[in-house]
């Protein structure tokens, strides 16, 4: 270890031993409006963020707009001879808090279409990166890579004016949405596909396109495709993806920019990674354990191997929710329907059965219910997309309506940069006194 990593590992030690102690034992005690647990706790439950497109209750789960995902499944239109609905309808919700006829989101479709042009710079951008790299550094490095073309920033070196701000944005958010899919299916095509693009078709909807670029024609797919970028769009504004595209867009950066750093926060395993994470520790249990079709015991003694490891149980716990995520359920219900005998949809329905009992013992683990991303790679699996380095990107596209549309709320309600108090351990200790006290 060298002299400088010596003497940081030593100190970090001494302080983050005695602080975790101190906020333990002094945690419920205030410091100005919210107590130090909260403060030191990632703002666990402060309401601090206004955002309009989607609300969480920890019961419940999502609503987009006041509409429940089962409502939104009966509301929004869908592709002709469909049953889940379009993320045109959807986003035409988030953004306008009305639902849309047909004729708005065909018109929808066909806008997002009529922008999708991805410029060739940004192809030979990610051409020069090697094609190993995560998809999700790519699919980030190919939003900046986007940039060039956004509207608000030539705008704003213009001069715009304050009250305009959301006309560019809204712009810069649609051209955006509409590229995302190519870009996305590019990523996918030069890590996996030998490099052998697909043209989009123009007669798709943005979904169906999403997986016809992608090269997959299994028999259901578009269908699938449409209620997974449905369901994933948003999930009200303090998580870390929304919260980081809030933040990074309250500074007055594009919608480029402000994606880009929601990506980057969604690429993380405590957030949407944890979609790949899933996938990866149930194949290695299964190759671990030598068969496809494992008992409850067997799933329980690898629960509680990882969790000796110091890992933690991928697609299980969430900050907000206390009970099974409704979007695992609606999943589940979609699985339920079309294929009840895949074999590794049934072994994450048994998972679901016994992970919640083994995790329900740990006082600290406050939610032990599955949450998204504990069946979407399985349904992914299913429809032939095994490349699961990829399943975060597919989350990011869907993502992205959500947090922009939010971006667009931001714009036009004049939102300030976000600018929270820090204060530093020794600030805190003459606030509250140095010494532990039992709270
Ligand atoms: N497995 C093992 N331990 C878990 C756990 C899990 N699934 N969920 C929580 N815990 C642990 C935490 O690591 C924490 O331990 P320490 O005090 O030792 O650090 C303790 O229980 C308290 O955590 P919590 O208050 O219940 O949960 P947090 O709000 O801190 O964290 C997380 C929420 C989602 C990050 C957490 O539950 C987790 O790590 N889950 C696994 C990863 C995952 O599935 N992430 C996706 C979440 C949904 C999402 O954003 N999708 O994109």
């Amino acid at each position: 270890m060298d002299r400088l990593k010596q003497k940081f590992a030593e100190k970090a030690a001494a302080v983050a031993s005695e602080f975790k102690q101190y906020v333990k034992q002094n945690g419920n005690r205030q410091v100005d409006t919210v107590t130090l647990r909260q403060l030191a706790g990632g703002m666990r439950g402060v309401k601090s963020l206004v955002t309009e497109t989607s609300l969480l209750d920890p019961m419940e789960g999502i609503r987009f707009r006041g509409y429940s995902i089962p409502e939104l499944k009966e509301k929004l239109p869908k592709a002709p001879g469909g049953k889940e609905p379009l993320p045109e309808g959807l986003f035409w919700l988030m953004l306008t808090d009305e639902l849309p006829t047909e004729e708005d989101v065909r018109w929808l479709t066909a806008e997002w279409t009529r922008r999708s042009h991805v410029p060739d710079h940004v192809f030979a951008t990610l051409d020069s990166l090697p094609t190993d790299a995560h998809p999700m550094t790519q699919f980030s490095i190919g939003i900046m890579a986007l940039q060039t073309d956004s509207i608000f920033t030539k705008a704003y070196s213009e001069g715009i004016s304050k009250k305009d701000y959301w006309d560019p944005t809204y712009e810069d958010t649609m051209n955006l949405v509409a590229s995302l899919p190519r870009l996305a299916a590019y990523i996918y095509r030069r890590s996996y596909g030998d490099g052998k693009h697909i043209a989009p078709d123009p007669n798709l909807d943005w979904a169906a396109n999403f997986a016809h670029m992608l090269g997959n024609e299994v028999a259901g797919s578009h269908e699938m495709m449409r209620m997974y970028l449905t369901i994933h769009a948003d999930h009200e504004g303090g998580n870390a993806s929304a919260h980081s595209t809030h933040l990074t867009g309250s500074t007055l950066s594009d919608a480029y920019a402000s994606l880009a750093s929601g990506m980057n926060a969604l690429a993380g395993p405590l957030h949407g990674k944890a979609t790949q994470e899933v996938i990866k520790w149930v194949l290695q249990m299964l190759e671990e354990m030598g068969t496809k079709n494992p008992t409850a015991e067997q799933i329980e003694t690898f629960i509680r191997k990882t969790l000796s490891e110091g890992k933690v149980i991928p697609g299980y716990g969430h900050a907000v929710l206390r009970k099974p995520d409704p979007r695992f359920t609606a999943q589940m219900e979609f699985a339920k329907e079309n294929f009840p005998d895949d074999p590794l949809v049934n072994v994450i329905w048994k998972i679901f059965d016994v992970t919640p009992k083994v995790l329900g013992e740990f006082e600290k683990i406050k939610n032990p219910w599955p949450n998204v991303d504990a069946h979407s790679g399985s349904l992914l699996m299913h429809y032939e997309f095994t490349e699961y380095e990829f399943y975060t990107v597919m989350f990011g596209v869907s993502r992205a309506t959500g947090v922009l549309a939010s971006l667009c709320w931001d714009r036009a309600l004049g939102m300030p940069i976000e600018r929270p108090k820090s204060m530093t351990i020794e600030g805190i200790k003459e606030l509250l006194g140095s010494e532990v006290v039992t709270s």
